[in-house]
Protein backbone atom coordinates (compact mmCIF):
# COMPACT_ATOMS: atom_id res chain seq x y z
CA UNK A 1 0.00 0.00 0.00
CA UNK A 2 1.26 3.38 -0.65
CA UNK A 3 2.04 5.07 2.13
CA UNK A 4 -0.04 8.07 1.43
CA UNK A 5 -3.91 6.55 2.62
CA UNK A 6 -5.52 10.14 1.80
CA UNK A 7 -6.45 10.98 -2.07
CA UNK A 8 -5.38 14.66 -1.65
CA UNK A 9 -3.38 14.96 1.21
CA UNK A 10 -2.00 18.73 3.12
CA UNK A 11 1.42 19.25 4.37
CA UNK A 12 -0.61 19.84 7.77
CA UNK A 13 -1.71 15.55 7.41
CA UNK A 14 -0.33 12.96 9.88
CA UNK A 15 1.18 10.17 8.16
CA UNK A 16 2.50 6.71 8.96
CA UNK A 17 6.12 6.70 7.76
CA UNK A 18 7.84 3.39 8.51
CA UNK A 19 7.78 2.81 12.46
CA UNK A 20 6.29 6.13 12.85
CA UNK A 21 2.89 8.09 13.12
CA UNK A 22 3.69 11.73 12.24
CA UNK A 23 1.65 14.91 12.91
CA UNK A 24 2.41 16.31 9.61
CA UNK A 25 4.47 16.34 6.44
CA UNK A 26 6.57 18.89 7.04
CA UNK A 27 10.30 17.98 7.92
CA UNK A 28 13.45 19.58 8.89
CA UNK A 29 16.13 18.53 6.68
CA UNK A 30 19.51 18.09 8.11
CA UNK A 31 20.72 21.13 8.68
CA UNK A 32 24.80 21.36 9.61
CA UNK A 33 25.48 23.93 12.30
CA UNK A 34 29.09 23.33 13.84
CA UNK A 35 28.21 23.90 17.43
CA UNK A 36 29.52 20.89 19.01
CA UNK A 37 32.65 21.95 20.06
CA UNK A 38 34.76 18.52 20.82
CA UNK A 39 32.61 16.72 19.01
CA UNK A 40 29.68 16.72 21.04
CA UNK A 41 26.47 17.95 21.21
CA UNK A 42 25.53 20.61 23.59
CA UNK A 43 22.79 21.35 25.91
CA UNK A 44 22.15 24.69 23.15
CA UNK A 45 21.37 22.20 20.41
CA UNK A 46 19.03 20.37 23.28
CA UNK A 47 16.66 23.49 23.17
CA UNK A 48 17.29 24.08 19.29
CA UNK A 49 15.57 20.58 18.23
CA UNK A 50 13.00 21.08 21.12
CA UNK A 51 11.77 24.37 19.98
CA UNK A 52 11.40 23.13 16.46
CA UNK A 53 9.68 19.83 17.62
CA UNK A 54 5.79 20.63 18.47
CA UNK A 55 3.42 18.98 16.38
CA UNK A 56 1.03 21.70 16.21
CA UNK A 57 3.91 24.18 15.17
CA UNK A 58 7.21 22.59 14.36
CA UNK A 59 8.39 19.66 12.42
CA UNK A 60 6.55 15.92 11.59
CA UNK A 61 9.71 14.78 11.52
CA UNK A 62 13.17 16.35 12.74
CA UNK A 63 16.40 14.85 11.03
CA UNK A 64 19.24 15.83 13.38
CA UNK A 65 22.16 17.43 11.54
CA UNK A 66 25.16 15.08 9.22
CA UNK A 67 26.93 13.36 12.19
CA UNK A 68 30.12 11.10 11.77
CA UNK A 69 30.05 7.52 12.23
CA UNK A 70 33.80 7.24 12.97
CA UNK A 71 36.72 9.80 13.89
CA UNK A 72 37.88 9.97 9.76
CA UNK A 73 34.33 10.50 9.25
CA UNK A 74 34.46 13.86 10.34
CA UNK A 75 35.28 17.04 7.95
CA UNK A 76 33.90 19.99 9.42
CA UNK A 77 35.10 21.54 13.04
CA UNK A 78 32.43 21.34 15.68
CA UNK A 79 30.41 18.78 14.21
CA UNK A 80 28.82 16.32 16.88
CA UNK A 81 29.94 12.11 15.99
CA UNK A 82 28.17 9.79 17.39
CA UNK A 83 30.93 6.90 18.00
CA UNK A 84 31.84 7.93 21.28
CA UNK A 85 29.93 6.83 24.39
CA UNK A 86 29.87 10.73 25.97
CA UNK A 87 28.35 11.49 22.52
CA UNK A 88 26.10 8.89 22.64
CA UNK A 89 24.70 10.41 26.19
CA UNK A 90 24.82 14.04 24.64
CA UNK A 91 23.16 13.07 22.22
CA UNK A 92 20.30 11.71 24.48
CA UNK A 93 19.98 14.98 26.30
CA UNK A 94 18.64 15.77 22.44
CA UNK A 95 16.25 13.45 21.95
CA UNK A 96 14.89 13.68 25.72
CA UNK A 97 13.83 17.40 24.89
CA UNK A 98 12.82 16.52 21.73
CA UNK A 99 10.46 13.36 23.13
CA UNK A 100 9.33 15.99 25.64
CA UNK A 101 7.80 18.43 23.30
CA UNK A 102 5.66 15.60 21.53
CA UNK A 103 8.43 14.94 18.54
CA UNK A 104 9.78 12.55 16.23
CA UNK A 105 13.85 13.18 15.28
CA UNK A 106 16.09 10.78 13.37
CA UNK A 107 19.88 11.57 13.07
CA UNK A 108 21.71 11.48 9.64
CA UNK A 109 24.68 9.65 9.79
CA UNK A 110 27.67 10.83 7.74
CA UNK A 111 31.14 10.15 6.56
CA UNK A 112 32.52 13.24 4.79
CA UNK A 113 35.26 10.75 3.07
CA UNK A 114 37.89 13.12 0.80
CA UNK A 115 35.65 16.11 2.04
CA UNK A 116 38.22 16.81 5.29
CA UNK A 117 41.58 18.09 6.25
CA UNK A 118 44.25 16.44 7.75
CA UNK A 119 43.53 18.99 10.84
CA UNK A 120 40.52 17.30 11.67
CA UNK A 121 42.02 13.31 10.58
CA UNK A 122 43.40 11.63 13.62
CA UNK A 123 46.94 11.49 13.37
CA UNK A 124 47.21 14.61 10.89
CA UNK A 125 46.53 11.75 7.93
CA UNK A 126 45.13 12.33 4.72
CA UNK A 127 41.13 11.85 4.30
CA UNK A 128 40.13 8.22 3.33
CA UNK A 129 38.14 8.05 -0.28
CA UNK A 130 37.13 5.80 -3.04
CA UNK A 131 40.19 6.97 -5.10
CA UNK A 132 43.23 9.58 -4.32
CA UNK A 133 41.55 12.22 -5.99
CA UNK A 134 41.28 15.45 -4.29
CA UNK A 135 38.27 17.71 -4.25
CA UNK A 136 37.82 21.10 -5.96
CA UNK A 137 36.07 22.06 -2.84
CA UNK A 138 36.62 23.60 0.64
CA UNK A 139 35.63 22.44 4.34
CA UNK A 140 35.04 24.65 7.41
CA UNK A 141 37.68 24.75 10.01
CA UNK A 142 38.64 26.65 13.50
CA UNK A 143 41.65 27.61 14.15
CA UNK A 144 43.83 29.11 16.81
CA UNK A 145 44.73 32.70 15.76
CA UNK A 146 46.35 34.76 18.23
CA UNK A 147 44.40 32.77 21.08
CA UNK A 148 41.35 33.25 19.61
CA UNK A 149 39.18 30.77 18.15
CA UNK A 150 38.38 32.11 14.36
CA UNK A 151 36.39 30.18 12.13
CA UNK A 152 36.60 29.65 8.41
CA UNK A 153 36.74 27.81 4.92
CA UNK A 154 39.76 26.66 3.45
CA UNK A 155 40.61 24.02 1.13
CA UNK A 156 40.42 20.16 1.51
CA UNK A 157 43.48 17.99 1.42
CA UNK A 158 44.34 15.43 -0.57
CA UNK A 159 42.60 12.25 -0.18
CA UNK A 160 43.87 8.08 -0.11
CA UNK A 161 41.89 5.76 -1.80
CA UNK A 162 40.90 3.23 1.02
CA UNK A 163 42.13 -0.35 0.84
CA UNK A 164 39.89 -3.12 -0.28
CA UNK A 165 40.35 -4.79 3.08
CA UNK A 166 39.13 -1.29 4.96
CA UNK A 167 35.92 -1.59 3.39
CA UNK A 168 34.25 -3.47 6.04
CA UNK A 169 35.24 -1.54 8.23
CA UNK A 170 33.41 1.30 7.02
CA UNK A 171 30.19 -0.79 7.00
CA UNK A 172 31.07 -1.59 10.43
CA UNK A 173 31.12 1.90 11.20
CA UNK A 174 27.72 2.44 10.33
CA UNK A 175 26.33 -0.34 11.68
CA UNK A 176 27.39 0.83 15.22
CA UNK A 177 27.07 4.33 14.55
CA UNK A 178 22.94 3.36 13.59
CA UNK A 179 22.99 1.04 17.33
CA UNK A 180 24.48 3.88 18.48
CA UNK A 181 21.73 5.85 17.22
CA UNK A 182 19.12 3.97 19.50
CA UNK A 183 20.69 3.75 22.23
CA UNK A 184 20.73 7.59 22.40
CA UNK A 185 16.56 7.59 21.91
CA UNK A 186 16.89 8.48 18.11
CA UNK A 187 13.72 7.52 16.69
CA UNK A 188 15.84 6.51 13.60
CA UNK A 189 18.22 6.68 11.10
CA UNK A 190 18.80 8.59 7.48
CA UNK A 191 21.76 7.52 5.97
CA UNK A 192 23.84 10.86 4.32
CA UNK A 193 24.30 9.30 0.41
CA UNK A 194 24.44 12.37 -0.74
CA UNK A 195 26.25 15.97 -1.38
CA UNK A 196 29.46 14.79 -2.79
CA UNK A 197 30.45 12.53 0.56
CA UNK A 198 32.02 9.34 0.68
CA UNK A 199 29.42 7.24 -0.06
CA UNK A 200 28.36 9.68 -3.20
CA UNK A 201 32.16 9.54 -4.34
CA UNK A 202 31.69 6.04 -4.25
CA UNK A 203 28.56 6.11 -6.25
CA UNK A 204 29.92 8.89 -8.47
CA UNK A 205 32.76 8.55 -11.39
CA UNK A 206 34.26 11.76 -11.17
CA UNK A 207 35.54 10.39 -7.71
CA UNK A 208 35.79 6.56 -8.07
CA UNK A 209 38.26 5.69 -10.31
CA UNK A 210 38.67 2.27 -8.31
CA UNK A 211 39.37 -0.72 -10.49
CA UNK A 212 38.19 -3.79 -8.10
CA UNK A 213 34.67 -4.64 -7.14
CA UNK A 214 33.71 -0.78 -5.73
CA UNK A 215 34.68 0.67 -9.23
CA UNK A 216 34.16 0.40 -12.31
CA UNK A 217 30.53 -0.12 -13.77
CA UNK A 218 27.03 1.02 -11.72
CA UNK A 219 27.11 -2.46 -9.61
CA UNK A 220 30.19 -1.92 -8.50
CA UNK A 221 30.18 1.83 -7.55
CA UNK A 222 26.99 1.07 -5.88
CA UNK A 223 28.02 -1.91 -3.76
CA UNK A 224 29.41 -0.08 -1.03
CA UNK A 225 25.90 1.83 -0.41
CA UNK A 226 24.37 -1.30 -0.83
CA UNK A 227 26.48 -3.22 2.16
CA UNK A 228 26.14 0.01 4.58
CA UNK A 229 21.56 0.05 3.70
CA UNK A 230 21.60 -3.94 4.16
CA UNK A 231 24.16 -3.78 8.13
CA UNK A 232 21.85 -0.76 8.90
CA UNK A 233 18.62 -2.11 8.24
CA UNK A 234 19.65 -5.71 9.71
CA UNK A 235 20.70 -3.95 12.62
CA UNK A 236 17.93 -1.88 13.45
CA UNK A 237 15.07 -2.52 11.29
CA UNK A 238 14.07 -0.79 7.94
CA UNK A 239 11.24 0.48 9.08
CA UNK A 240 13.88 3.04 11.38
CA UNK A 241 16.07 3.72 8.09
CA UNK A 242 15.73 6.36 5.82
CA UNK A 243 18.34 7.59 2.63
CA UNK A 244 19.46 10.61 1.20
CA UNK A 245 20.21 10.71 -2.19
CA UNK A 246 21.50 13.74 -4.32
CA UNK A 247 21.18 12.82 -7.56
CA UNK A 248 22.86 15.91 -9.78
CA UNK A 249 23.97 18.28 -7.49
CA UNK A 250 27.15 19.46 -7.80
CA UNK A 251 28.41 19.88 -4.02
CA UNK A 252 31.52 19.20 -2.51
CA UNK A 253 33.21 18.11 -6.59
CA UNK A 254 30.33 15.84 -7.34
CA UNK A 255 30.51 14.44 -10.91
CA UNK A 256 29.06 12.18 -12.79
CA UNK A 257 28.20 11.81 -16.78
CA UNK A 258 25.02 10.08 -16.72
CA UNK A 259 23.05 9.71 -13.11
CA UNK A 260 19.72 8.50 -14.31
CA UNK A 261 20.86 5.24 -14.80
CA UNK A 262 23.05 4.56 -11.68
CA UNK A 263 20.38 6.17 -9.37
CA UNK A 264 17.69 4.11 -10.50
CA UNK A 265 20.24 1.27 -10.09
CA UNK A 266 20.63 2.77 -6.31
CA UNK A 267 16.68 3.01 -5.74
CA UNK A 268 16.20 -0.99 -6.99
CA UNK A 269 18.79 -2.08 -4.93
CA UNK A 270 16.88 -0.19 -2.01
CA UNK A 271 13.63 -1.57 -2.56
CA UNK A 272 13.73 -4.89 -0.90
CA UNK A 273 15.22 -2.91 2.35
CA UNK A 274 11.97 -2.06 4.00
CA UNK A 275 13.12 1.61 4.20
CA UNK A 276 10.50 4.35 6.22
CA UNK A 277 11.51 6.52 3.33
CA UNK A 278 14.00 8.24 0.48
CA UNK A 279 15.19 11.62 0.39
CA UNK A 280 15.88 12.69 -2.56
CA UNK A 281 17.42 16.73 -3.34
CA UNK A 282 16.47 17.59 -6.47
CA UNK A 283 18.64 19.64 -8.22
CA UNK A 284 22.14 21.87 -7.28
CA UNK A 285 21.79 21.51 -3.21
CA UNK A 286 20.67 24.68 -1.48
CA UNK A 287 20.67 26.09 -5.49
CA UNK A 288 19.22 26.08 -8.84
CA UNK A 289 16.30 22.97 -8.90
CA UNK A 290 16.65 22.61 -12.78
CA UNK A 291 20.35 22.11 -12.47
CA UNK A 292 21.26 19.85 -14.83
CA UNK A 293 24.23 16.81 -14.89
CA UNK A 294 24.54 14.50 -17.56
CA UNK A 295 22.89 14.44 -21.15
CA UNK A 296 19.26 15.18 -20.15
CA UNK A 297 17.62 16.87 -17.65
CA UNK A 298 16.94 14.49 -14.29
CA UNK A 299 13.88 12.49 -14.85
CA UNK A 300 12.33 12.71 -11.15
CA UNK A 301 9.28 10.90 -11.42
CA UNK A 302 11.37 7.74 -13.31
CA UNK A 303 13.18 7.49 -9.95
CA UNK A 304 10.50 7.51 -8.08
CA UNK A 305 8.60 4.91 -10.84
CA UNK A 306 12.03 2.53 -10.47
CA UNK A 307 11.67 2.60 -6.41
CA UNK A 308 7.63 1.75 -6.46
CA UNK A 309 8.58 -0.42 -9.53
CA UNK A 310 11.14 -2.50 -7.74
CA UNK A 311 8.53 -3.04 -4.88
CA UNK A 312 10.11 0.44 -2.68
CA UNK A 313 7.14 1.22 -0.08
CA UNK A 314 8.79 3.70 1.90
CA UNK A 315 7.93 7.38 1.69
CA UNK A 316 9.04 9.57 -0.87
CA UNK A 317 10.66 12.86 0.35
CA UNK A 318 11.50 15.92 -1.94
CA UNK A 319 13.79 18.86 -0.58
CA UNK A 320 14.84 22.16 -2.20
CA UNK A 321 13.78 24.83 -2.33
CA UNK A 322 10.52 24.49 -1.40
CA UNK A 323 7.67 26.40 -0.38
CA UNK A 324 4.25 26.26 0.23
CA UNK A 325 2.68 25.94 -2.92
CA UNK A 326 5.68 24.07 -4.41
CA UNK A 327 5.01 21.72 -1.57
CA UNK A 328 1.39 20.92 -1.81
CA UNK A 329 1.86 20.53 -5.68
CA UNK A 330 4.74 17.76 -4.43
CA UNK A 331 2.71 15.93 -2.42
CA UNK A 332 -0.43 16.51 -5.40
CA UNK A 333 1.85 14.71 -7.60
CA UNK A 334 3.01 11.53 -5.78
CA UNK A 335 5.58 13.02 -3.04
CA UNK A 336 4.73 11.66 0.68
CA UNK A 337 7.02 14.44 2.52
CA UNK A 338 8.79 17.98 1.90
CA UNK A 339 11.94 18.59 4.11
CA UNK A 340 12.24 21.91 4.33
CA UNK A 341 16.23 23.72 5.15
CA UNK A 342 16.92 27.18 5.86
CA UNK A 343 13.45 28.00 6.60
CA UNK A 344 13.69 25.73 9.44
CA UNK A 345 16.49 27.63 11.10
CA UNK A 346 14.81 31.15 11.11
CA UNK A 347 11.25 29.88 11.65
CA UNK A 348 10.89 27.39 14.82
CA UNK A 349 7.09 27.62 14.19
CA UNK A 350 7.36 27.18 10.81
CA UNK A 351 4.44 24.67 10.62
CA UNK A 352 2.23 27.38 11.96
CA UNK A 353 3.60 29.90 9.53
CA UNK A 354 2.95 28.01 6.58
CA UNK A 355 -0.82 27.61 6.86
CA UNK A 356 -1.44 30.55 8.43
CA UNK A 357 0.25 32.48 5.58
CA UNK A 358 2.27 34.37 8.57
CA UNK A 359 5.10 35.78 7.56
CA UNK A 360 9.22 33.99 7.78
CA UNK A 361 11.78 35.86 9.69
CA UNK A 362 14.87 36.43 7.25
CA UNK A 363 18.12 34.00 7.48
CA UNK A 364 20.71 35.63 9.36
CA UNK A 365 23.57 33.95 7.19
CA UNK A 366 26.71 35.18 9.05
CA UNK A 367 25.65 32.89 12.06
CA UNK A 368 24.70 29.60 9.84
CA UNK A 369 28.03 27.59 11.00
CA UNK A 370 29.41 27.95 14.40
CA UNK A 371 28.66 30.55 17.31
CA UNK A 372 26.27 30.02 19.92
CA UNK A 373 22.41 30.80 20.82
CA UNK A 374 22.59 33.54 18.15
CA UNK A 375 21.01 33.19 15.11
CA UNK A 376 20.30 29.58 16.21
CA UNK A 377 17.72 29.43 19.31
CA UNK A 378 17.04 32.81 19.18
CA UNK A 379 14.44 33.58 15.87
CA UNK A 380 11.57 34.38 17.56
CA UNK A 381 8.00 32.28 17.49
CA UNK A 382 5.02 34.30 16.09
CA UNK A 383 3.46 36.09 17.92
C1 LIG B 1 26.87 22.73 4.82
C2 LIG B 1 28.08 22.87 5.48
C3 LIG B 1 28.75 21.74 5.88
C4 LIG B 1 28.23 20.48 5.62
C5 LIG B 1 25.78 18.68 3.42
C6 LIG B 1 26.51 18.05 5.62
O1 LIG B 1 25.85 19.49 2.49
C7 LIG B 1 26.45 19.00 4.70
C8 LIG B 1 27.01 20.34 4.96
C9 LIG B 1 26.35 21.48 4.57
O2 LIG B 1 25.17 17.62 3.28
Amino acid sequence: MEPTASLSPSLFDPIRVGAWTLPNRVVMAPLTRNRAPGQVPTALMATYYAQRARPDTGAGLIIAEATPVCPEGHGYADTPGLHTPEQVRAWRAVTDAVHAEGGHIVVQLWHVGRISHVALQPGGQPPVAPSAIRAAAKTYLVQDVDGRRVGGFVDVSEPRALRLDELPGIVAAYRQAALNAIEAGFDGIEIHAANGYLLDQFLRRGSNHRTDAYGGPIEHRARLLGEVMTAVTQAIGGERVGIRLSPVTPANDAQDDDPQPLFEYVVRQLAPLGLAYVHVIEGQTGGARDYQQGPQPFDYAALRRAYRDAGGRGAWMVNNGYDRALAEQALAQGADLVAFGRPFIANPDLTRRLPEGLPLNPLQRATLYGGGAEGYTDYPFAA
